[in-house]
């Protein structure tokens, strides 16, 4: 299966491979879906669970990271396409401490694709840039990503301050060790295990 191949090039930290692979995919007709999430989703999986297992170590994750935005950056026009007219306004981040950008850079994407505009802050974002930035923009959603154990209590902090600015923006929160349970704990308005996920919980929010 041809998107087995991209599993593997990222794998093999080609960056130039998984271009190829993935364009040639997008004109075999191949859904983006299938592409995002069997060849290069599924590849970062792997590159993890060899991490963990101490297999590889952070160059080369990082040059996973690096082969898989390759192919993520083929995609983007296509996640985008979906429509043109701004339906919203979500700031979007990786919470301080957290410099993981891969999927929070995915949801930023589809948000964008489902035709919100999207202000993206990067990573390591304070609290304070968050409530800032959307009180400058009137955003409607704040949306918080974190991989790491370790920057969970920075989606708290930023819950918190969005909280008490009294602000009505909406918090939705996302990532690997995320779930339903904490957004639940630290009184975020929304939570999503995915990209579109994320995207449809926005939706919702704003239809509210
Ligand atoms: Co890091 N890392 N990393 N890493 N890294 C993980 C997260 C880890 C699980 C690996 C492991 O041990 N198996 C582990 C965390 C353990 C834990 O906390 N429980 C880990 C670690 C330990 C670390 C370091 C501490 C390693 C070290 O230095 N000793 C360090 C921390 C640096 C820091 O942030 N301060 C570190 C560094 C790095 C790199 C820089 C080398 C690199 C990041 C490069 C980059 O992002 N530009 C990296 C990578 C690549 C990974 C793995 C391998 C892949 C992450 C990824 O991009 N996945 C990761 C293992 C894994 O997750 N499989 C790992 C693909 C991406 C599409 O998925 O981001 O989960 P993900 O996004 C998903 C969903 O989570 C969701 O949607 C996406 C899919 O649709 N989602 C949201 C994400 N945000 C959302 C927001 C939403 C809704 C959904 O609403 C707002």
């Amino acid at each position: 299966m041809a998107t087995q191949d991209i599993f593997q090039a990222v794998l093999s930290f080609d960056e130039g491979q998984v271009k190829a692979l993935t364009r040639k995919e997008i004109d075999a007709g191949t859904a983006v879906d299938t592409i995002l999430n069997d060849g290069l989703i599924s590849a970062m999986d792997e590159v993890g669970e060899r991490f963990s297992a101490g297999e590889l170590f952070v160059p080369e994750m990082l040059m996973a990271a690096q082969a898989m935005k390759g192919g993520l950056e083929l995609l983007k026009p296509l996640l985008s396409s979906e429509s043109s007219r701004s339906k919203g306004t979500v700031v979007i981040g990786t919470v301080k401490g957290d410099l993981h950008d891969i999927g929070k850079n995915l949801v930023a994407m589809m948000m964008e694709g489902a035709g919100f505009e999207v202000v993206d802050l990067g990573v390591d974002v304070e609290s304070e840039a968050f409530v800032k930035t959307a009180a400058e923009k009137k955003a409607d959603v704040i949306a918080l990503s974190a991989l790491l154990t370790t920057t969970m209590p920075a989606m708290e902090s930023t819950v918190k301050a969005v909280k008490e600015a009294g602000m009505a923006t909406r918090v939705i929160i996302g990532g690997a060790p995320v779930t339903q349970a904490f957004a639940d704990q630290i009184g975020a308005d929304g939570y999503s295990a995915d990209a579109p996920g994320a995207v449809e919980t926005a939706r919702r929010m704003i239809a509210a």
